[in-house]
């Protein structure tokens, strides 16, 4: 028995249940036995497990690779909470599907051709100070240089910028310590013009850099025009990383083939990776963009494809640019959270070389160098750099910190094992394996000034036989290691089925402040209000020879126009503007044939605009299962063949309908009176309580209270046509009052049970 109390302890320990819980029909040990759990099982699950309701502590944002997108998901959980749409369109959220989405994915056109995927790698949440700020997300596509900005207020992509000189980027998105600009460092050197240059001339006309593209916080946008790139030799620049404190003024970028190696085995060359490793070493691209941004505004630059560039004369000159070697195909550049130290990790050397910034700014003050590159570039010796070098396995990629001081974990992608060690001490202090060849790996604010340590995530490359087999292309494992105690041990494992992401970013859930809803009537794509946007009664159709433009309302549970009738060869757009208030109220539009699903959150006012070219009849309908009445939550779009002159007649549809009578008129009338009952008595209960202390119920009565109007007017409508004796119209109206009422009684019966676990008040 003792060995069941030890369970019980500990799980009612780690869960903060009290021993004297009544006991369950099936024990802890039951459960045990029959999953086959161990102690360290069940003390992984206590960890990590979040009860229902209750939240994360962390947030992740990862790359979703060649998906394009972004995946959202919670730490200790490991529950997936969203994908945000980026530089692939995607249904789910209207995007790449309504007009104004479209205008963000068309700023990402390369040359004119539009490109509906990209290859995202880096994230990189906004930051003040060198900390996460959790007001913006970045992300870079590799294979099309392109930088994306989403808005974390409504986790939406805002904009799309294209690299005016890269053909490729890898080194990007990275944040200066108060976000004044993105780094985007080139992958593949290429010539900077779009032209065809052949590769005989790879040494003298194709190039690399790091270009820096300036945020304007204040506007929340990425400026193309302040934007600006260093140009550095065709090195094949990696990964960079911005400065801190100390070094925030410069930023550092490595690349991996410095021998300028061109393959080409079908010309009878040995291979590109032959090539490109055959130097002991590479270069570490030491900038000051500090430097740099100023000799932009002194006009120091020349410009291609109408962008500012500065040479490397002008860079060597004015003392922004300078390299110093880096062990064997170096990957990840780290500063450390102090700013004082750089950490680079070569795949190919067992090390991890630990740079001092200090160093390396003395050894420029004293112009001392070991030489200059055929660029003319200078060159600072390894040795006089490096404040210590580390054994910390094979296949070194990505560095990360923790809370401790010193405390930092690197990837090694050959040994399938995270090392913890000192980069201060320069010792190695425990290592764990992972399953398996891990890419990036990442620490809770891992990147910041101020990590927040508990838990690591390493980035997999394989998941080989770790999960239920799903075909020969398997999903990514991201594996949750708890980091607090001496020893790393291994909690969770999470497949993602959605492209190969790189790196991920966790901000602690207490930054992020994402709104419920937007404004009424919003065009959340450009972030201000719709030239579209229309209240509820002011719906309208606008037609004009050729065109026709709707200006509709979404509500529970109906979509205003019901019926919209245009003529063979028509250019039809429809606005939708959701009325809602609501929480998690979101409606959609999905209509036959014409290859759109719109989604309407709260407020938002959306587009779509097509040639209506074949007639027909297209029903339409929200894809959102909004309330009882969703089925119903549907229209007609008539395409009427060119020159088609029937005229509406609406009685002949009410005939369909049947015909009601003063019996049903008065039944209806009967309920609906019974209901304003109920209605009244919470109405009673809400506006007795505080609940002006509590914002979402302040946005649920609201909205409570335009379906109450809204049951005024049909009631209004149906006691008008009782006068005149019209049974049918009157019994018809009276039962859209109560659906009014019912949806009335819906909101506050939510906003009632909010009151109630909130522990409103009574107030007199
Ligand atoms: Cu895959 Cu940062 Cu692009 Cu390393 S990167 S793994
Ligand atoms: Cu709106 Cu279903």
């Amino acid at each position: 028995m003792k060995w069941r109390n030890l369970h019980k302890a500990i799980f009612c320990a780690t869960l903060g249940v009290s021993l004297t819980t009544p006991a369950l029909a099936e024990t802890l040990e039951d459960v045990m036995k029959a999953r086959g759990l161990t102690d360290k099982d069940l003390l992984a699950a206590a960890k990590t497990y979040v009860p229902t309701g209750k939240r994360d502590e962390f947030i992740a944002f990862s790359s979703g690779g060649q998906s394009g997108q972004v995946i959202v998901y919670g730490i200790p959980s490991m529950r997936l909470l969203k994908y945000i749409a980026v530089f692939t369109p995607e249904p789910w959220q209207g995007y790449g599907y309504d007009e104004e989405s479209k205008a963000v994915l068309a700023q990402g056109r390369i040359q004119g051709k539009d490109i509906t995927y990209g290859d995202t790698h880096h994230p990189a949440i906004s930051e003040t100070n060198g900390e996460y700020d959790g007001r913006y997300l970045f992300i870079n596509d590799k294979a099309n240089p392109r930088i994306a900005l989403i808005d974390l207020h409504d986790f939406e992509t805002k904009q799309i910028v294209v690299n005016p000189v890269f053909k490729s980027s890898h080194g990007g998105a990275f944040v200066s310590e108060n976000t004044d600009y993105i780094i985007e460092s080139a992958q593949y050197p290429t010539p900077y013009e779009n032209t065809y240059v052949p590769l005989e001339q790879f040494n003298e006309k194709y190039r690399g850099g790091m270009t820096y593209w300036r945020f304007n916080r204040e506007k929340g946008r990425i400026e193309p025009e302040n934007a600006f790139t260093v140009m550095a030799p065709p090195y094949s620049q990696d990964l960079s990383d911005f400065g801190k404190g100390p070094s925030a003024d410069w930023s550092f970028t490595n690349s991996f083939c410095s021998e300028r190696y061109v393959g080409g085995i079908e010309r009878g060359r040995p291979p590109f990776e032959a090539g490109c490793s055959a130097k002991d070493t590479d270069f570490l691209h030491v900038v000051n963009w500090r430097k740099a941004a100023a000799v932009v505004k002194a006009g120091k630059t020349v410009t291609i494809n109408n962008h500012k560039v500065i040479t490397m004369e002008t860079a060597v000159a004015e003392g922004i640019l300078f390299l110093i070697p880096e062990p064997k195909s170096p990957h990840g550049v780290d500063v450390s959270p102090d700013g004082k130290y750089i950490i680079v990790a070569g795949k190919l050397d067992t090390h991890t070389s630990v740079y001092s910034f200090e160093k390396i700014q003395k050894l420029i003050a004293d112009g001392k160098f070991e030489g200059k590159d055929p660029y003319g570039i200078p060159i600072i010796a390894m040795q006089d750099a490096l404040h210590t070098q580390v054994e910390v396995g094979l296949g070194p990629l990505h560095t990360q910190y923790g809370a401790r001081p010193c405390e930092a974990f690197t990837s090694l992608y050959v040994d399938s094992m995270v090392a913890r060690w000192d980069y201060c001490e320069g010792k190695l202090l425990d290592r764990i394996s992972i399953h398996y060849n891990i890419g990036h790996l990442m620490a809770m604010q891992g990147d910041t000034k101020k990590p927040a340590g508990k838990y690591l995530v390493a980035l997999n490359k394989l998941a080989i036989d770790r999960f239920n087999p799903v075909g020969p292309l398997h999903p990514q494992n991201h594996q949750l290691i708890d980091i607090s105690g001496d020893k790393m041990e291994l909690l969770y494992d999470m497949p993602l089925p959605l492209g190969e992401p790189h790196y991920v970013v966790a901000i602690d859930a207490n930054k992020l402040k994402p709104i419920i809803r937007y404004n009424s009537g919003w065009d959340s794509r450009a972030d201000k209000e719709s030239p579209y946007k229309t209240r509820a009664g002011r719906e309208k159709t606008e037609k004009s020879p050729g065109k026709v433009e709707v200006f509709g309302t979404v509500i529970r549970s109906h979509i205003t126009p019901e019926i919209i009738e245009v003529e063979e060869g028509d250019d039809v757009t429809l606005h939708f503007t959701n009325l809602e208030r609501a929480q998690d109220e979101t409606h959609g539009f999905a209509l036959y044939g014409q290859n759109v699903n719109l989604s309407l959150e709260p407020g938002k006012t959306v587009s779509f605009r097509f040639m209506a070219d074949k007639p027909g009849v297209y029903p339409y309908y929200c894809t959102e299962f909004c309330s009882a009445l969703h089925l119903e939550m549907q229209g007609y779009l008539l395409v009427k063949p060119k020159g088609d002159k029937t005229v509406t007649d609406t009685t002949v549809t009410d005939k369909v309908e049947g015909s009601y009578t003063k019996a049903n008129y008065e039944a209806q009338v009967k309920q609906n009176e019974a209901t304003q009952a109920t209605i009244d008595q919470v109405v009673a209960f809400i506006t007795s309580r505080n609940y002006q202390d509590f914002p979402p119920v302040v946005a649920l009565v609201e909205d409570a209270t335009d379906q109450l109007n809204f049951a005024k007017e049909a009631k209004a409508k149906a006691e008008d046509f009782a006068a005149k004796e019209d049974w049918h119209h009157a019994a018809l109206w009276a039962t859209q009052w109560w659906q009014y009422q019912v949806k009335a009684a819906d909101i506050g019966l939510r906003a009632k049970g909010h009151l109630e676990q909130g522990g409103a008040k009574e107030v007199k």
